[in-house]
């Protein structure tokens, strides 16, 4: 049974103008189905990983070619992606308990800065994260490529409940070389009701 590039849960255009419809066209429909395409040719060499999650396998990444490294982790962190973003201003802000957490955290605006301050810091192509660790704490971390906290490789390793890709293909269109203007416009973005669902599922 091989992995199934997952169609978008909104129009291309939903989240300009933040992310234009031609960034979200190439991104999903170019770089996502890559991913998928090289992840199913690396699970079909491998007869081990027959029916295994993408979770189980990338928890057992360090033993397994980098191929699967990387286009999992492509695979897994664009369709998170997708699902935690919504149309500009559709969501509220924190709320519940992942509002209680953030407190905890020092504040949104301190997470926010922390994440940003990560993303724009990350040399070359990477993703920013906010992850549940092993103690139920928020904490925001970053990771290179397409390394993911699920990964047995990388050293900050949780449950992400927030992700943002810092990959030009992500932003050039728009931002041009300004990855800091777009993680910064990004925040408009968030799906807060999402974002809670998931932190109330990695904490439960
Ligand atoms: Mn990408």
């Amino acid at each position: 049974m091989a992995f199934e590039l997952p169609p978008l849960p909104y129009d291309y255009d939903a989240l300009e103008p933040v992310i234009s419809k031609e960034t979200m066209t190439f991104h999903h429909d170019k770089h996502h189905k890559a991913y998928t395409d090289k992840l199913n040719e690396g699970v079909a060499a491998d007869p081990k990983l027959e029916g295994q999650s993408i979770e189980q396998i990338l928890g057992q990444i360090s033993s397994l070619p980098p191929l699967l490294r990387n286009n999992g982790g492509g695979y897994w962190n664009h369709d998170f992606f997708w699902k935690i973003m919504g149309k500009p201003g559709s969501t509220s802000g924190p709320s519940g308990k992942l509002a209680e957490a953030i407190d905890a955290y020092g504040g949104l605006d301190k997470l926010k800065e922390d994440f940003n301050t990560k993303g724009a810091g990350q040399f070359g192509s990477g993703w920013a994260w906010v992850i549940v660790d092993q103690s139920g704490q928020l904490k925001v971390t970053s990771t290179p490529n397409q390394d993911n906290p699920l990964m047995d490789v990388v050293s900050d390793r949780g449950t992400p409940i927030l992700g943002n890709d810092v990959w030009e293909h992500a932003y050039y269109l728009t931002y041009k070389n300004d990855r800091p203007g777009y993680l910064k416009a990004w925040w408009d973005v968030v799906n807060w009701d999402e974002v809670g669902r998931r932190f109330d599922a990695a904490t439960a």
